[in-house]
């Protein structure tokens, strides 16, 4: 795949993009949030999932381009469905290239302006590996961020190298439970201890937690049972357009 020559052409021709998955509030039922997914939907191969051209646009510069398409899209999106009565919290995925980018607060702040969306309304997602690969920059882009009242988000919790007590450190407010330790509730018998064991100390630790991969009503019932507040997964809902989603949230319970 010729992706370091097709993307920024894809950018400009308008083939990026933007889905949304909803996460829901495991206790009541509701819509709380959507996390913002990309697409390439190239003329000929048809669609390009994101692992296939991030890393290929983070070698190739672009993926600041990438970041600020994808926020402006969400937020478009966050201020469309709140004046159709859906005020939902919209995440977007930051990859470990902008996240040392000393642009990204400046980004992100004009953005939120321009499309007059309260801050508390953006969620960024960061990975673990990300977020540890130069602690530094890094928490010094997190603190800013924070200050103008932007949530952050831990993504794939539970596969980088960072520990629970690495975790206290950051600036958060969220962490969403990897699908790799959600996916195996479908054949455990008893609660996995080490999935408890997150959940647990993270509730101490003041997170909102998050678990992906939710993919039916055994799961989803035992991540609640095991005190994770919030969930996503194809047995709530793939992610889908923003017109999409207003449908969705209309027949959603
Ligand atoms: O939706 P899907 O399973 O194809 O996403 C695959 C991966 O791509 C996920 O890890 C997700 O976090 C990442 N991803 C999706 N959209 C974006 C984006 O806009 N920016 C970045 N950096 N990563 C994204
Ligand atoms: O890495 P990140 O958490 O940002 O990526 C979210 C990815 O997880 C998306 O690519 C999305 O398509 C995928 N995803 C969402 N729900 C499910 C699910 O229930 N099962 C599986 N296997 N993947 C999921
Ligand atoms: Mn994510
Ligand atoms: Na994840």
């Amino acid at each position: 795949l010729k992706v370091s020559s097709g993307f920024r052409m894809a950018l400009d021709r308008g083939e990026i993009d933007v889905v949304f998955q909803p996460i829901i509030d495991l206790e009541s039922g509701r819509v709380a949030a959507v996390e913002a997914l990309t697409r390439w939907s190239h003329p000929e191969l048809g669609v390009i999932r994101p692992d296939e051209f991030i890393a290929a646009a983070e070698q190739n510069g672009m993926v600041t381009d990438l970041t600020r398409h994808v926020l402006h899209a969400s937020l478009q999106w966050q201020r469309l469905w709140a004046a159709a009565g859906i005020d939902l919290q919209v995440a977007v995925n930051i990859s470990a290239r902008s996240l040392v980018d000393d642009q990204l607060a400046d980004m992100v702040c004009s953005a939120l302006s321009r499309h007059r969306v309260p801050a508390n309304r953006l969620t960024l997602e960061l990975t673990e590996s990300s977020v540890v690969s130069d602690p530094s920059i890094t928490i010094a882009t997190l603190r800013r961020l924070r200050a103008l009242g932007v949530r952050l988000a831990v993504d794939d919790f539970g596969t980088g190298y960072s520990s629970l007590a690495y975790l206290r450190e950051l600036p958060v407010d969220e962490v969403k439970i990897d699908k790799s330790f959600v996916i195996p509730l479908v054949e455990e018998l008893h609660t996995p201890p080490l999935l408890s064991g997150i959940i647990n100390l993270c509730r101490e630790m003041g997170f909102e937690l998050v678990g992906e991969g939710i993919e039916n009503a055994t799961v989803q019932r035992k991540l609640t049972d095991m005190g994770c507040s919030r969930g996503q997964g194809f047995h709530i809902a793939r992610p889908m357009d923003g017109a999409d989603l207003l449908d969705w949230q209309a027949r959603w319970r």
